[in-house]
């Protein structure tokens, strides 16, 4: 059971890099065939609308010649300009479709593809949400996973706010799953540990680490044989999204070397948000959580008195009968050496007041016309939805446009 990676746009491609760094390190992942192919090459396409992230990751990494995909200029953080191309770049999409269909063509059984990007740019948001359409088009028995970067809501770009609903919209309708991660969170966290300031690059290990936490092998999910099959990803859907208009994840990570795993969970679980905005308790639809550094094999036994403590903090919603999937492998690869590491990835309400304001903001911004003329300029039609969205599908004037309808019924959860 294969995955093609694909990388789309500067965050995606840095991200990545720190990601397979981290992939590497792991001996079941060379056994197993699942993320390299036998010939040693990274089952992965990277796209870039510009050259030079792409020429400083593809150092150092296991990547095949012809599977790094560019352009000559980047799309401004311009939804538009990513999504329908320029007329001088047009072969971008096609080129990466290309590669991509190549590399499926030599996986065994190919189970689905992921794509990692950011919400904000021009080429990850455009690019990334036709990418995400076309392969959608081309292999609808596919599995389908977006790993998506917001930006830091206080600001980093004036279009941030309508390139981010835009490409949620597409990513909303197109994919099966959607693992959200907000920057803000992640510099957060390691700013309350670091001394000096965060960069890109602390702050993509910590991704890796919680992206490496969910996808690579387990020992629950290897067969008897031994030998990972890849299916981590494609449970992970199964198991947190039993409903498919649900499929926004959130996702804890916790390493630490020295802790029992009651106390590596006390800290997991203290980084949970547990009320939205307006005090109101967040529910949780499912989720999976995978012990990692088990090599004594108690990670399952201290579960059975911790099970409790996950559901409760979770608010798991009290008509799934199985909300929550427990994993383990005794490495973890991913980790400074020695530490365990606990990662939950849940179905859960925290997105609802993120979707709100991206709402909000955009709205503000669209009643007072700011950079329409960005968007039309290129072609795009698609910024009319932003005003006609509300957070009740009855409202959407364009049908088929938006589609949230996450935001409409997690409320409803608990
Ligand atoms: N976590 C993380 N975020 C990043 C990284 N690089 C850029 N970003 C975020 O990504 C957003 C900008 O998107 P980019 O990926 O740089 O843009 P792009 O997809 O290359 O698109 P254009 O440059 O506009 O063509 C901003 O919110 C940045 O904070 C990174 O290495 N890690
Ligand atoms: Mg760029």
């Amino acid at each position: 059971m294969s995955t093609v990676y694909l990388h789309v746009g500067q965050c995606g491609n840095q991200v990545g890099h720190a990601f397979w760094k981290k992939v590497d390190k792991d001996s079941s992942v060379k056994e197993s065939h699942s993320y390299i192919h036998p010939d040693d090459k990274q089952r992965s396409v990277h796209v870039d609308s510009e050259p030079k992230v792409l020429s400083k990751i593809s150092k150092g990494l296991k990547i095949r010649e012809g599977n790094i995909v560019c352009g000559k200029r980047g799309r401004g953080t311009n939804w538009a300009l990513g999504y329908y191309g320029t007329q001088r770049e047009e072969h971008l999409l096609e080129d990466s479709l290309d590669r991509v269909r190549k590399e499926i063509e030599k996986c065994d059984a190919y189970s689905g593809c992921i794509m990692m990007h950011s919400l904000s740019g021009g080429t990850g948001s455009g690019l990334g949400s036709r990418l995400c359409e076309e392969m959608r088009d081309y292999y609808p028995l596919a599995h389908l996973m977006s790993c998506a970067f917001a930006p830091c809501i206080s600001g980093e770009s004036p279009l941030q706010h309508y390139n981010s609903l835009l490409t949620l919209s597409k990513l909303q309708r197109n994919s099966d799953c959607i693992i959200l991660t907000h920057n803000d969170d992640v510099l957060q966290n390691l700013e309350k540990k670091a001394k000096g300031s965060v960069s890109f690059d602390n702050m993509n290990t910590s991704i890796a680490a919680s992206l490496c936490g969910l996808f690579l092998p387990t020992d629950s999910l290897t067969p008897s044989r031994g030998v990972s099959i890849g299916m981590e990803p494609w449970e992970l859907i199964r198991a947190t999204c039993p409903v498919p208009g649900y499929k926004f994840l959130h996702v804890n990570h916790v390493s630490r070397s020295k802790l029992t795993w009651e106390a590596l969970m006390g800290q997991l679980l203290l980084g949970v948000r547990r009320y939205n905005t307006q005090g109101g308790a967040l529910g949780s639809l499912s989720s999976v959580v995978v012990g990692r550094g088990d090599s004594g094999k108690t990670f399952l036994y201290s579960m059975r008195t911790l099970e409790k403590k996950v559901k409760a903090v979770y608010n798991c919603v009290n008509w799934n009968p199985f909300p929550l999937d427990v994993w383990t492998a005794a490495a973890n690869p991913a980790g400074p050496r020695e530490a365990s590491s606990i990662t939950i990835a849940s179905n859960h309400g925290t997105v609802v007041d993120y979707l709100e304001t991206l709402v909000q903001r955009s709205k503000v911004m669209y009643d007072a016309t700011a950079y329409i003329h960005w968007y039309k300029r290129h072609g795009s039609g698609y910024v009319d939805c932003v005003a006609t969205y509300s957070l009740r599908p009855s409202s959407v004037t364009i049908p088929g446009m938006l589609y949230f309808q996450s935001v409409e019924y997690y409320p409803g959860f608990s």
